[in-house]
């Protein structure tokens, strides 16, 4: 409901047409599920995150060009922004001046519900939308990706459970990643990932979210079968997440 409000506010601040003027809005596209899969690459996604609903303040005031660069510099895929400014203090400018600083490919991490924030996404920098499951019918996931790929972009649909997994994926998916956080709980269970990853059809990048913090874990996930790695807090919630990213 919140983010139904947003977006009409900020539709009428900025219409298409403005958007459509970017420089960035005719862009090529840095293709996510290629990084990933690259081999001189570890595929983690590496999160900017200043606060979580969660957790709370995790690092206030982590400077975005300092922490991307060293995520990439330690060996980071991609990156993930958080543009969510209600729950996680995140803003578009901050992907704005992550895209400045680094070439790779980058995530809107937000909750997208409309058309309107998929262009918003092109023309601020994003290379890859983030689409949730269990806050989209089947049917509009659909057509919000297929929407996505007409702009050249990418999508990750986010699932927590077998019920989600099987009623959404459809053929405008690049990459599926598994929530190991309970959207309604915030319980973290690895058990979420291993149960999936097989149920996953191999022509989409598999990736593991949240709650990754131990090098071993992120072993057992790539032997079960996952290629990518969302990693946000743990990184972030260091003084230096670039340096946390080293590990
Ligand atoms: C990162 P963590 O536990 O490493 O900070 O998790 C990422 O998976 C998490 O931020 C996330 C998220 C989301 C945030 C996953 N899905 C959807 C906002 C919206």
């Amino acid at each position: 409901a919140h983010k139904r409000k947003e977006v009409a506010e900020r539709s009428e601040l900025v219409p298409v047409k403005l958007l459509e003027k970017s420089i960035y809005f005719d862009s090529k596209v840095v293709s996510m599920k290629k990084y990933i899969l690259r081999e001189d690459k570890t595929g983690i996604i590496a999160e900017f995150k200043r606060r979580s609903p969660s957790k709370g303040d995790i690092n206030p005031g982590a400077s975005v060009e300092t922490v991307t660069i060293g995520y990439m510099q330690a060996g980071a895929s991609a990156l993930s922004i958080l543009t969510d400014q209600h729950f996680f203090g995140g803003k578009n400018e901050d992907l704005t001046l992550a895209r400045k600083f680094n070439f790779c490919p980058i995530l809107r991490k937000d909750f997208i519900i409309d058309e309107y924030q998929i262009l918003e996404a092109k023309s601020i920098g994003a290379d890859c939308i983030l689409l949730i499951a269990a806050a989209l019918e089947p049917k509009r996931l659909s057509g919000l990706a297929e929407f996505a790929h007409s702009l050249g972009m990418e999508v990750l649909m986010e699932v927590h459970d077998l019920q989600e997994l099987e009623s959404s994926l459809n053929p405008h998916l690049d990459l599926v990643g598994v929530n190991n956080r309970s959207l309604k709980t915030f319980d973290v269970s690895l058990d979420t990932s291993f149960s999936l990853v097989d149920r996953i059809p191999n022509e989409f990048v598999k990736i593991s979210e949240s709650g990754i913090s131990e090098p071993e874990t992120l072993i057992q996930l790539r032997n079960a079968g996952f290629q990518g790695f969302l990693i946000g807090e743990n990184f972030m919630k260091t003084s230096r997440p670039q340096q946390a990213a080293l590990n």
